[in-house]
């Protein structure tokens, strides 16, 4: 059974960071074991939230794992909270590296634009430094122009996307695959490039007109479980991408949907069968 370590905060409420990762990935089959970074009550978009940090538990724990000489397929880091957990993390990939495993970062901080609450350009730039240690980085079109001090436009083509493609590989990362890129009314998708390989690979679906928050995460986390199943990562984007618009679709027809999050819950059956073909 393969095993991922993912490391991002807890937001007690509101469907993202490691309340979805541990089900999505569970549900795919594969070990999740977490090492949580903070505690919010909810996620930062509430106009109020309870914050513990918990940055002293992550040296302690990696290195009660390296005495275990526990191994992990996959290290995933998503929302990360300061500058100093960002280097944390370069010590943990640094520990916990090998030949064999992923080390896969989504530098959960901006979208549509704009920089989450807590950060600032200085932290985006920051963040660019972990991915540079990373095999696979999975920004969005705002995360990836924050990192590569590129124009973040909304009407672009695809010399635009695969300027940023580029870029955000010659930060360091092996594989970039950059979320919503949409190059036609109604249509969105996911462009991916392999440097090695000089490689592109595009993925487009239909585009549902509402945007949601945690979407990000449940599609990192499906990309990952989904690499754990044995998927090139061409084919996990297409599994993340799709299971990714089946929650938002479940979503929609919900009349008591909640605000905060989607129901990927809901969606469950319809990624383990798909992981399944
Ligand atoms: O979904 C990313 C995320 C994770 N964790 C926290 C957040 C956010 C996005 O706002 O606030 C605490």
């Amino acid at each position: 059974m393969k095993r991922i370590v993912t490391i991002q905060d807890i937001s007690c409420v509101g469907k993202c960071s490691l309340t979805v990762a541990l089900p999505i990935i569970s549900a795919m089959g594969v070990e999740a074991a977490i090492l949580p970074t903070a505690v919010l009550s909810t996620h930062t978009m509430f106009s109020r939230f309870t914050c513990k940090d918990l940055t002293d538990q992550v040296k302690p724990i990696a290195d009660h794992w390296k005495e275990e000489d526990f191994k992990f397929d996959a290290v995933y880091t998503g929302y990360l909270g300061s500058f100093e957990q960002i280097d944390l993390m370069k010590d943990f990939f640094d520990q916990f590296n090998s030949d064999s495993n992923i080390l896969f970062v989504d530098p959960a901080m901006a979208d549509n634009g704009k920089l989450y609450p807590a950060f600032d350009e200085a932290f985006a730039k920051h963040m660019a430094t972990l991915c540079a240690k990373a095999d696979i980085i999975v920004p969005n079109i705002t995360e990836a122009c924050f990192m590569t001090s590129m124009e973040y436009k909304t009407e672009y083509d695809e010399a635009y996307v695969k300027e940023l493609l580029h870029r955000l590989c010659d930060l360091g990362a092996k594989i970039s695959i950059l979320t919503g890129v949409s190059f036609a009314e109604g249509k969105t998708g996911v462009m991916g490039y392999d440097k090695e390989k000089d490689e592109f690979s595009y993925y487009e679906h239909d585009k549902l007109p509402v945007s949601y928050h945690g979407t990000g995460d449940i599609f990192s986390s499906t990309c990952v479980g989904a690499m754990m199943n044995g998927m090139e990562w061409k084919e996990a984007v297409k599994v993340a991408a799709d299971y990714t618009a089946e929650c938002i679709r479940l979503t929609l027809e919900d009349p008591a949907k909640p605000w905060y999050g989607v129901n990927f819950e809901q969606a469950i059956p319809y990624l383990v069968e798909r992981i399944k073909k």
